[in-house]
């Protein structure tokens, strides 16, 4: 009888804590794949870590993203349909290395002089967001940015345009058909098939950022730089549309709170970090930065004259509104470079 009545005051006991004590409910987490081409230490995988981080931080952690950086998950090419398809929940795209499929975007890359990438980053998203292009119908875009102004990067010095001419250079989308105008032989390629192709000797150098002189060692072995300062590369961080239709409204309102100011710290990023490769390109690898005359630069130009209209012509026989866009772009960078 004693026994009994012990092991109904021990259960009253637990009961008694069990309806009293605090419950805590740990709401399930989500979890989300974000797939980069290019190795960890470039650009576009450090501003996938500083979304990364903010995204976990503003949500108190009820996202978590794991990052693939260096075509882990996906490559340069297959990331646009990766996403889509599910493959990954997230994906950054390099716009150039299909340039027939952005057509609106990457006429951003067309020589109309953005001079940085902060002003660049905050208009391509502007643009984008003026034409809603097809092309992204099928993912959620969460930010875009671009590049600073590409450079020349060689084994050889180039001075003058005749020393471009037949020379081997890596480049892809917009920068391609500069180099082309500028009589070089272009070599199409993304940026993580460059190493090797730089270190076979089946380029001569590239085209390109300079920041990569020192995120991926060309330093190493491209001893000159010419500068140019010619046309951006833009780029886009892209969301399955399915895996962004089940996300809490808490997360996708600290996504949607992110797109221009990802956009922004991402061009100022790369605008700063360029300037820290020059200089560490010069003292550590001794690398000679070849700048042109005004004469030179605006004869430079001028070949590159007829690139813009053609695209206009162009894709005004498509059925976009070519000219607008270039007057849009103009304008836009007028209204962006206004700090
Ligand atoms: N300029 C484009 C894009 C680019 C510039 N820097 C990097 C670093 C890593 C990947 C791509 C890029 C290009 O040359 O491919």
């Amino acid at each position: 009888m004693k026994r009994v009545s012990l092991f109904f005051c021990v259960l009253a006991a637990f009961a008694l804590v069990a309806g009293t004590a605090p419950v805590k409910v740990q709401a399930k987490q989500i979890s989300l794949n974000y797939a980069n081409f290019p190795p960890a230490p470039t650009f576009p995988c450090v501003q996938m870590e500083r979304w990364k981080t903010e995204i976990e931080k503003r949500t108190d952690s009820a996202v978590q993203i794991h990052t693939f950086p260096g075509g882990t998950l996906l490559g340069a090419k297959d990331m646009m349909d990766g996403v889509i398809n599910g493959q990954a929940d997230i994906g950054c795209i390099c716009m150039a290395y299909q340039p027939g499929r952005f057509t609106v975007t990457n006429a951003t890359s067309l020589p109309l002089d953005i001079p940085d990438a902060k002003t660049g980053s905050l208009v391509l998203l502007d643009l984008y967001n003026k034409y809603q292009p097809k092309a992204f119908d099928k993912v959620k875009v969460l930010t875009m940015f671009v590049t600073a102004p590409a450079n020349i990067m060689s084994k050889e010095p180039v001075t003058e345009l005749s020393d471009l001419k037949g020379l081997d250079l890596r480049a892809s989308g917009g920068a391609a058909q500069i180099l082309k105008a500028w009589g070089a032989n272009q070599v199409g390629m993304p940026m993580s098939d460059t190493p090797e192709a730089l270190q076979k000797g089946v380029v001569k150098g590239l085209f390109s950022s300079l920041e990569v002189m020192k995120d991926l060692k060309f330093a190493e072995i491209c001893k000159y730089i010419t500068i140019t300062d010619t046309v951006i590369y833009p780029f886009a961080v892209i969301m399955n549309k399915s895996a962004w239709g089940k996300l809490p409204d808490h997360v996708k309102q600290a996504m949607d709170g992110m797109i221009e100011e990802q956009a922004a710290w991402t061009g100022n990023y790369m605008d700063n970090h360029v300037s820290d490769a020059i200089t560490w390109s010069k003292e550590t690898h001794q690398v000679e930065v070849i700048t042109l005359t005004p004469e030179k630069k605006a004869e430079w130009n001028a070949k590159l004259a007829p690139i813009t209209e053609n695209w206009i012509k162009t894709t005004e026989e498509s059925g976009l509104p070519g000219a607008q866009i270039v007057q849009d772009i103009k304008d836009l960078i007028v209204k962006r470079s206004v700090k």
